[in-house]
């Protein structure tokens, strides 16, 4: 008796310490400036951004002129840090402006070109790193106005894009090498206070941009990654809610963000901050091990050399992506429930290099045919299988993109519990797809008949059965 009654008391004990350590790990660490959404804002602004799902990055400014190149020699890494490489002092870099000369500019054209890749959104550099305006900011020396050509060439291409249904985002540097007051650490009282007057400037140049601009649906912050910033983290809290007070609606990246104890992206607590994720750049989550990015909004961007954002003069100088390679991270990234910005850096006489004309064609191609499994789509709960990848439509409709068709021209399918596969068509033609049931949860799709000889879509109609979780449970109200 004495002993069971020890046993008791020991189970008892431990129990008790259990439940005490999971209250303990739930316990929260007071922020003042962590994250704000609870879970993914559910908003029609928010909706348009992720149903979008493909965008264009441009990368245009003063280092387009060099295109990586300076005083005679080339240099490799990225051509918009032309100007870190090759240790170009800013006073000298600014007088890039006296050649800025845009003179086969035409938004239209490049709004154009945007409309037949099929993007559905555009990030432009307002201002990168160097700190050169493609507005007329009042605050800054370095701007289009101080140039010969003068023209707002962002109000510019904000009209076109909109004027072609083209959603535009503005991507923003807070690190601004042309500016006096930017510190990268803050190291005394006087760094403190130009790096005060430096915020003070960025404001003014964020509410500038909103109130120019009132259309812009997305700010998308760069350069935040400086010590500096991290230690005034409440600005970064402040900016998010400023442009979100001045703009309804408007969406903000997480790289803006730092909380109370400097953590980026997601607060200390683990929370998303700003309304998406945007640290995937030119890389990919997993879509088997990273599936955890499926419970937020998140944005991937990708160049299409190895590494260059601006223009560069020599492209021969790294890997240049096929079309079918960046379809393949747009595709990637829409079965995780993320959108795709592919970035483009245009010339500085204002036209694109061939290659990228040719490259944004070859994608227009493919997303009028096939578009219908990436916008508005998401991800579909099933198991990644080595043909390609799944996304879900608005209706809960299936689509399989095959990326990879097998030898033996079956695809294997297994669904999750409680979903079936009614029928298969293909998404281009209508032509029913042989379907068999090879045991349960699991499926062969035949190829179609006839290869399309480039990724293509088989459209799945599933049955989803009573009591089904996941992301399907939706599908039963
Ligand atoms: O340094 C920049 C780089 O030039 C480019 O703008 C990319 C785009 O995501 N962002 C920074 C690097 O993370």
């Amino acid at each position: 008796m004495r002993n069971k009654l020890i046993i008791f008391l020991v189970l008892l004990i431990s129990a008790t310490s259990v439940v005490c350590a999971q209250e303990a790990k739930k316990e929260m660490i007071p922020l003042k400036y962590g994250a704000t959404n609870e879970g993914k804002r559910q908003d029609p602004a928010m909706q348009k951004f992720r149903d979008n799902r493909l965008g264009i990055f441009i990368h245009w400014g003063l280092y387009a002129i060099p295109g990586g190149e300076w005083n005679g020699k080339v240099y490799g890494g990225a051509a918009e840090w032309l100007k870190s490489w090759a240790k170009v002092p800013a006073d000298d870099w600014m007088k890039l402006m006296d050649q800025w000369n845009p003179n086969k500019f035409n938004a239209k054209q490049w709004a154009k070109m945007a409309k037949d890749m099929g993007a559905k959104y555009v990030k432009i550099t307002t201002k990168h790193h160097e700190g050169f305006c493609l507005w007329p900011s009042k605050y800054s020396k370095y701007t289009v106005a101080q140039t010969h050509d003068k023209r707002d060439l962002l109000g510019e291409m904000v009209k076109a894009y909109n004027d072609e249904g083209i959603d535009v985002h503005f991507y923003f540097s807070v690190m601004d090498w042309s500016h006096p007051d930017y510190r990268y650490s803050i190291k005394s009282e006087e760094d403190s206070i130009a790096f005060n007057r430096f915020l003070e400037f960025t404001d003014n140049q964020l509410k500038e941009l909103a109130t120019r601009y009132p259309t812009v649906k997305d700010f998308w912050f760069d350069g935040t990654w400086d010590a500096s910033v991290k230690k005034n983290s409440w600005w970064t809290a402040h900016a998010e809610q400023m442009l979100k007070e001045m703009v309804p609606g408007v969406t903000i990246n997480s790289r803006l963000r730092a909380d109370d104890k400097g953590k980026r992206h997601f607060d200390s607590n683990g929370r998303l901050m700003g309304d998406y994720e945007s640290g995937y750049e030119r890389r990919l989550p997993d879509p088997v091990k990273d599936l955890k990015v499926t419970q937020w909004d998140w944005e991937g961007c990708m160049t299409i050399p190895e590494n260059q954002w601006g223009y560069h003069k020599d492209w021969s100088l790294s890997y240049v992506k096929t079309p079918i390679e960046v379809i393949d991270r747009v595709v990637h990234a829409v079965s995780m429930g993320g959108n795709m910005v592919v970035n483009f850096g245009p010339q500085a006489d204002g036209d694109f290099r061939p290659e990228e004309k040719a490259l944004s064609a070859a994608i227009g191609k493919w997303t009028k045919r096939y578009g219908a499994a990436i916008y508005g789509c998401d991800y579909a709960g099933f198991d990644k299988q080595d043909w390609g990848y799944y996304t879900r439509g608005k209706n809960g409709e299936v689509y399989m993109v095959v990326f990879n068709q097998p030898y033996s021209e079956r695809l294997i399918v297994k669904t999750p519990k409680g979903i079936s596969i009614e029928k298969a068509s293909l998404l281009t033609t209508g032509e029913d797809i042989t379907v068999v049931e090879t045991t349960r949860n699991e499926y062969n799709v035949s190829v179609p008949k006839k290869n399309p000889g480039e990724p293509y879509v088989i459209q799945l109609k599933i049955r989803v059965a009573e009591g089904t979780k996941g992301v399907y449970r939706d599908a039963l109200t």
